[in-house]
């Protein structure tokens, strides 16, 4: 039964389904929380924080102490794969990430493999703390970002752009795009299989950027490269549950789920759970879905969505979360209210 589940997130990561459903929140950790702000205080900059074992581990597990989240998220960022590459990373407040741009040609292989691996190792450590700190029954979930959201912004060399360059890349230098995607892959793999050696119960692959690409640009550039880094997973003996986000991919989603092998999906505030339903099989777990503008303003227009959310998808394995990630300002209170609901669902029956 439910109650005796060891790891309900974990469980329904691999096909069972749970009632209550399991929760968390995409970005739960850092930003909204006030103890995040005074922890980040502590780190003379952002990339140093997320090298910093202790005050990252603390960071990952703020949110199930705040909120009793039946998963945390590893703190890190997508973009620390570039800085162990050797493409120089930094975070200016108020402006975000700066990136060293990479050549035409696209390589990133100034760095090789094992060191970039071995450059990462705080982020293992951090793991395999939060791991020894969490209870039995939480799931620690490691992540990084797939190769065409991580390509992004070493093409564009910032965050907040319209992308273009990158997506003009796709077109005029798709050679250049494929070896900078491979590059990826092979670093990604192995920097997510040491999460996992480290002590991670699952994987997520942060496909943020995947929206607006016409079917044959998305099959290259993000059905490929997540495919092949679900496969080189596999071959570095990686056997804990994979879960993909591409964000944005619309009516190309069952094209994804399908020729992936992820375990799970991510959904997206847009898409429709009929579409979910009517074209994934009824057993293939999701995860999702609340717009995290009305997670911000709250009241009973989100009260009632989140019911809609866990009515729709009941059928089948099923993980509360967002469609995206929780925002900067969004109230606590809400949050809250919104792990209330999901919980107590199954006492109103
Ligand atoms: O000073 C600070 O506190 C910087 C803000 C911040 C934080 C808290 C950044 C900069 N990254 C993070 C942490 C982070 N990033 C986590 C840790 C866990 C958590 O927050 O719960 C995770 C999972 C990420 C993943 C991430 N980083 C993504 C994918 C998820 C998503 O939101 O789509 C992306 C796209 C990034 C890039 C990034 N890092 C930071 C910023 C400001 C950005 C976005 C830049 C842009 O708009 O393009």
């Amino acid at each position: 039964m439910a109650n005796t589940a060891l790891k309900p997130l974990l469980d329904v990561l691999n096909g069972q389904r749970r009632d209550p459903v399991p929760i968390w929140m995409m970005r739960q950790a850092g930003r909204h929380l006030p103890e995040y702000m005074e922890l980040r205080s502590r780190a003379k900059n952002f990339l140093d924080f997320c090298y910093s074992p202790s005050l990252a581990a603390e960071a990952t597990l703020q949110p199930i102490e705040r909120y009793d989240m039946d998963g945390v998220i590893l703190f890190a960022d997508i973009l620390l794969i570039l800085d162990a590459l050797g493409q120089g990373v930094r975070f200016e407040k108020g402006v975000g990430p700066i990136v060293e741009t990479v050549e035409e040609k696209g390589r990133l292989n100034k760095v090789p493999v094992e060191q970039v691996k071995e450059r990462l190792s705080p982020v293992y450590e951090t793991v395999s703390r939060v791991k020894s700190k969490l209870e039995p029954g939480k799931t620690l979930i490691g992540f990084a970002g797939a190769p065409w959201t991580v390509a992004l912004y070493a093409i564009e060399g910032r965050g907040g752009t319209d992308k273009s360059q990158a997506r003009l890349w796709a077109h005029q230098n798709p050679a250049g795009l494929d070896l900078l995607l491979d590059d990826l892959v092979e670093a990604t793999a192995h920097y997510m299989a040491a999460q996992v050696e480290a002590g991670a119960d699952a994987l997520m692959m942060f496909e943020s950027w995947a929206e607006g690409l016409a079917e044959d640009v998305f099959e290259q550039i993000v059905v490929q490269p997540n495919r092949k880094l679900v496969l080189r997973l596999r071959e570095l003996g990686v056997d804990v549950p994979i879960i993909g986000f591409p964000r944005g991919a619309g009516t190309m989603l069952p094209a994804y789920t399908d020729l992936t092998g992820v375990n799970a999906v991510g959904l997206d505030t847009a898409i429709s759970s009929a579409f979910v339903n009517r074209e994934l099989p009824s057993d293939f777990p999701v995860q999702g879905q609340l717009d995290p503008l009305l997670l911000m303003a709250g009241g009973e227009k989100m009260e009632r969505r989140v019911i809609e959310i866990i009515e729709a998808y009941r059928g089948r394995p099923h993980i509360f979360n967002l469609g995206h990630g929780v925002l900067p300002t969004t109230p606590i209170k809400h949050v809250e209210r919104v792990v209330d609901i999901v919980r107590n669902r199954a006492h109103d029956k």
